[in-house]
């Protein structure tokens, strides 16, 4: 039939991509639900995928990228662990011909010829938006003790989610950073670190500001050990929007969830092809998101993607 016909064409004009894929590693709900998203917008496209899973060890990243170009890949997505230190790396897939595309995090280094595009959220807003919302709820208080876990250290979204979050609290006598400490962007190092926080001074902790949930949901763990209520004794700030923490928000032991999309697979692959097809490509491209309060979890729960 024409129909099929007509598919048959189109199928033949797209050309089958090999695409090298070096995440940062499984460390969170957020990565999991990228990885998918990834993945599935990558084979779904008819293009053929190697993932490689850096463990969030840099020098994995540096190896995988490596491979990719010894494979010879058309394109290689990248969403590097921590900022600085890819210079040689990037600078060897140039020299192949090889397109980067920085996915979720982008890096610090001046060259930007060094990649096609970076496609991910604007982390220094999150924090922005975590500090704003503080800031309406607890603005009026008297004195507001602040612990924050952060994330991985030297990553990008554990640099602008502090920035972010500083600039607008800093603007306010009241509150306080009393302590803060990577906690790695996992559960387990989130509910390790909240420990030692609430040990050195758990009296006194007003607020939690976890740069992802996936650390908020260790720490809550360790504040019900502790004795606590988390959500009431302590108010928990968290970024992502995960399920994880729509769960908790719905069963009252979480205050608000900054969105932080990962779905962005069937993006990323747009713009590799749009690439390929020789169109010009904008350098930063911005994922959309909002944030989520107590009041809406259970609602919106059936409705979470990730
Ligand atoms: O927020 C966190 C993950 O880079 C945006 O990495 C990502 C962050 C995300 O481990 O959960």
């Amino acid at each position: 039939t024409s129909a099929e016909t007509e598919g048959d064409t189109e199928e033949a004009s797209s050309e089958k991509l090999v695409i090298g894929f070096s995440q940062v590693g499984a460390e969170s709900e957020w990565r999991t639900a990228n990885t998918e998203s990834m993945k599935a917008a990558i084979t779904d496209a008819g293009h053929e995928l190697k993932f490689s899973d850096a463990q969030q060890k840099q020098e994995n990243q540096i190896k995988a990228i490596r491979s990719f170009i010894a494979q010879k890949v058309d394109a290689i997505v990248f969403s590097p662990v921590v900022e600085t230190g890819f210079e040689t790396v990037l600078q060897e897939a140039k020299d192949a011909d090889i397109p980067v595309f920085l996915a979720d995090r982008s890096v610090d280094i001046e060259d930007d010829s060094l990649w096609v595009t970076f496609l991910g959220s604007d982390f220094v807003e999150e924090g922005r938006k975590a500090g704003n919302w503080l800031v309406d709820e607890l603005g009026d208080e008297d004195e507001v003790n602040i612990v924050e876990l952060q994330g991985t250290v030297g990553s990008a979204p554990a640099i602008d989610r502090k920035e972010g979050f500083e600039e607008i609290i800093g603007d306010h006598s009241n509150f306080e950073i009393t302590q803060s400490q990577s906690g790695d962007f996992t559960r387990a190092k989130g509910k390790e670190v909240m420990e030692a926080f609430l040990k050195s001074d758990g009296d006194n902790i007003d607020v939690l500001y976890a740069h992802n949930d996936d650390m908020a949901i260790g720490a809550i763990q360790a504040i019900e050990e502790y004795g606590l209520k988390p959500a009431e004794d302590i108010t928990i700030i968290g970024v992502d929007a995960v399920k994880g923490a729509f769960e908790a928000m719905a069963a009252g032991k979480m205050n608000v969830t900054i969105e932080c999309n990962p779905l962005f697979g069937p993006q990323m692959v747009d713009l590799i092809e749009a690439y390929k097809a020789g169109e010009e490509i904008p350098k930063r491209v911005a994922v959309e998101e909002s944030m989520y309060t107590m009041d809406q979890a259970e609602e919106l729960l059936p409705t979470r993607q990730y």
